[in-house]
């Protein structure tokens, strides 16, 4: 049985002040509400360490935006796998198309880092989906398919448990466009048929398939009831704690 999981992707927004006073507020309602779903915040990298301490009480887990796959060494800018979780961060998220399109992120880079994050205990949300041309020319379940085995090679039964998948349509992101839940339905339950040949039958039921894309409180309720959405990689709406808190609501 997949429990949701609602994540908040707070993007490049909220240093530690700001993060503080979200998560105060993220906190203060988070307690009114009934424990059914795992919750999850992914700060940038400089307020992750506000966020822990912050939540140190609470169940809400902080989790990454990035991870090198490198160890350690020469790469000036960059945070690897064990810093991360040296920091207290459960998750990272591996492969926004953000970072596809802005930072020259490849199928391949998603893997290893992919492979680094299993290796420190950190549980990869690899972030797959379409563009609206690719979507128009009828390619959008291939290139899904073909992304989502990219990220997974070398990964073995055991790992992929640990691995959670976000269906962000590209043409949803920061656009205000949200598939509908029919095609983001589809599209899951498609995921999780690729997830059943890569493996079996059995680890792809216990996978969880966020949906990602402009979901917010108006559209929650209708994404979060398809039986393959196991949750939401929410963007802008993860910034207010109203509406975060409105969306975990929903998902109870
Ligand atoms: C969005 O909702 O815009 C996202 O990109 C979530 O990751």
């Amino acid at each position: 049985m997949r429990r949701l999981l609602i994540a908040g992707n707070w993007k490049m927004n909220c240093g530690p002040y700001d993060a503080a006073e979200l998560l105060e507020g993220l906190k203060a309602r988070k307690a009114e509400v009934d424990e059914q779903v795992d919750v999850l915040v992914c700060p940038p990298f400089v307020s992750i360490g506000m966020a822990v301490k912050y939540l140190y009480d609470t169940d809400i887990q902080v989790g990454a935006q990035n991870l090198h796959f490198e160890e350690n060494g020469a790469y000036t800018g960059e945070i690897s796998g064990s810093m991360l979780a040296e920091s207290g961060c459960n998750y990272v998220i591996i492969g926004h198309s953000e970072r596809r399109q802005y930072f020259g992120e490849t199928d391949d880079s998603v893997n290893k880092r992919t492979q680094k994050a299993l290796e420190h205990k950190l549980a990869p949300i690899i972030c797959v989906g379409e563009s609206l041309k690719q979507r128009k020319a009828g390619d959008h379940y291939d290139l899904v398919k073909d992304q989502v085995s990219a990220a997974l090679e070398g990964i073995s039964e055991e790992q992929v448990l640990d691995v959670v998948i976000a269906y962000e349509p590209i043409w949803a992101i920061g656009t205000g466009e949200t598939a509908s839940p029919e095609q983001a339905q589809e599209m899951h339950e498609h995921i999780r048929k690729i997830l059943a040949d890569l493996y079996n039958q059995e680890a792809a039921d216990s996978i969880n398939i966020l949906y990602g894309g402009s979901m917010k409180p108006a559209n929650a309720q209708e994404l979060l009831s398809q039986p393959d959405v196991d949750g939401g990689l929410i963007g802008g709406a993860s910034l207010d704690a109203d509406s975060f808190s409105e969306i975990i609501t929903i998902a109870e």
